[in-house]
């Protein structure tokens, strides 16, 4: 059986504590499952890059690190990946920056990953990479002449042709794509936007199969939606941590109804339009002020980047401008956290709230829509309220969409959710449950992995495309 080698930024060993995301966990299962290697950065930097290998193992899973120096770090991390693509990626041109020193920095990373993981991966192995950080490294390791059967899953969304066009090195990033085998996308939108851009700009072919075809070289390209570890996601939300949590909730809240949202600290994730939203709830119905509040989780992430210190010292104030205009002597409308918290305590606080706020302006997928929704009591479930913009929404669609930029639509859904009766928050909730069990991340792992194995191998040596 091939060994599978997984290449990502950074890499997560197995940990006791249950404190990790269900997408290392899924991936630590498949390479457990198949044995291999967990190849990425070390999140430390180095004086000079020598390319030395840091093993380490548990549990049955190998992870292999390398440090980056601190221009790698800047050019490529902060630069390239986080002030480039990822908002490029997220429809935000006014955010992006255009730096020819990250373009090189990133190329430079890629190519350090490829000479380094290159010599480890052997004739047989699967190598599956993952998300933007990582595009060229396809293209790197068949420069070295590898002829392995790779992949590429990309996490985030892909953009709108024309706003891809933005990008100076456009046409190079999109065909660094074509040296993999497969590339997966987490919605047929996000795909029809990659093969929109291929026909315009490539001239490319797209076979019923799925197989696109420009020039000589060829990639099969398909929708895999990522999903939750459900089954044990279901588990923790009934088991005694989570209980305890949610006692600590109800006991705070005297009798309110608690409205969550939980996200990375990012201005992808629409905090700020939220915020808005749900001070237009209060303006609009003040019946219900006093009786509903919001528990905002959003631990800082990229704090080297302005933006996100911007984000969060907007947030800052508007949080501050809403609890002072709406609070009273025992009443605080927003609950503001900068922190994270253990899996099985977020589940309890899933289950504590009536309404989940999934805003995001554009989500790749939003797995916290799907954490809230296995969070839920059977018998009593919550409603979410899910942005049109996130690929979760292709999903559920029994969830109340919304057009995140919109605050009174964020309000209208507040009011209906509040309103709705029993009965029919079972029945949307029976509906996503079930797809959310159905397609976990064990399912969108196995369907990767079982199209990659499909293709024949080995592959033929890279060309120029034509
Ligand atoms: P993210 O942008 O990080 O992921 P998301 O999919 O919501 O967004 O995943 C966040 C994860 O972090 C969830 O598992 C959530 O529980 C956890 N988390 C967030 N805040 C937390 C807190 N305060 N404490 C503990 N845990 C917290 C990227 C893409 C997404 C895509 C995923 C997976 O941007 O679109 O769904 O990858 O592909």
């Amino acid at each position: 059986m091939s060994r599978l080698i997984m290449i990502s930024n950074r890499v997560q060993l197995p940990s006791s504590g249950g404190n990790q995301g269900g997408l290392a966990v899924a991936l630590q299962a498949a390479l457990r499952d198949k044995g291999g290697i967990w190849f990425g950065w070390s999140g430390e930097t180095t004086e000079q890059f020598t390319g030395e290998i840091h093993y380490r193992e548990a549990n049955g899973v190998t992870t292999a690190t390398i440090d980056l120096e601190q221009q790698d770090v800047d050019e490529y991390y902060d630069g390239f990946a986080n002030r480039t693509l990822w908002p490029l990626f997220h429809y935000r041109i006014d955010l992006t920056e255009f730096e020819r020193d990250f373009n090189s920095g990133y190329a430079r990373v890629n190519r350090r990953f490829a000479e380094t993981v290159g010599p480890l991966i052997e004739a047989d192995d699967l190598v599956w990479v993952h998300d933007y950080h990582m595009i060229p490294l396809g293209a790197e390791l068949r420069e070295q002449g590898c002829a392995n059967r790779i992949g590429f899953f990309l996490h985030i969304p892909w953009p709108p042709a024309d706003m891809l066009l933005s990008l100076p090195s456009h046409r190079e990033l999109v065909e660094a794509l074509f040296a993999y085998d497969v590339v997966g996308f987490q919605t047929q939108d996000w795909l029809d936007s990659f093969l929109h851009y291929v026909e315009r700009q490539l001239g490319g072919t797209i076979a019923e199969d799925g197989t696109v075809t420009v020039g000589e070289r060829s990639v099969r390209v398909f929708a895999d939606p990522i999903g939750i570890e459900t089954a044990s996601f279901e588990e923790a939300a009934a088991a005694a941590p989570a209980r305890h949590a949610q006692e600590r909730m109800y006991m705070s809240a005297t009798g309110r109804t608690l409205i969550v949202g939980v996200d990375r600290l990012d201005y992808s994730k629409g905090l700020e339009e939220r915020f808005l939203g749900f001070e237009r709830f209060l303006s609009l119905h003040p019946d219900f002020r006093g009786l509903v509040y919001m528990l905002q989780i959003a631990p800082p992430s990229r704090e080297n980047v302005e933006t996100y210190r911007a984000i969060r010292a907007g947030l800052d104030a508007l949080s501050g401008r809403i609890n002072g205009e709406y609070s009273d002597m025992d009443y605080v409308p927003i609950r503001y956290v900068n922190k994270g918290f253990a899996r099985d305590v977020l589940a309890g606080i899933y289950r504590a709230a009536r309404i989940c706020l999934v805003t995001p302006l554009r989500d790749g997928m939003n797995l916290v829509a799907k954490e809230y929704v296995a969070a839920q009591d059977p018998a009593d479930p919550g409603v979410l309220i899910l942005s049109s913009f996130a690929g979760a929404a292709a999903q559920l669609k029994d969830a109340l969409l919304v057009n995140p930029y919109s605050p009174e639509e964020i309000a209208d859904a507040i009011a209906q959710a509040l309103a709705m009766p029993r009965a029919e928050r079972v029945a949307r909730w029976e509906k996503m449950i079930d797809i959310v069990r159905r397609e976990d991340v064990t399912w969108w792992c196995n369907r990767f992995l079982d199209m990659l194995e499909r293709e024949p191998a080995p592959r033929a040596p890279l060309h120029q495309l034509g």
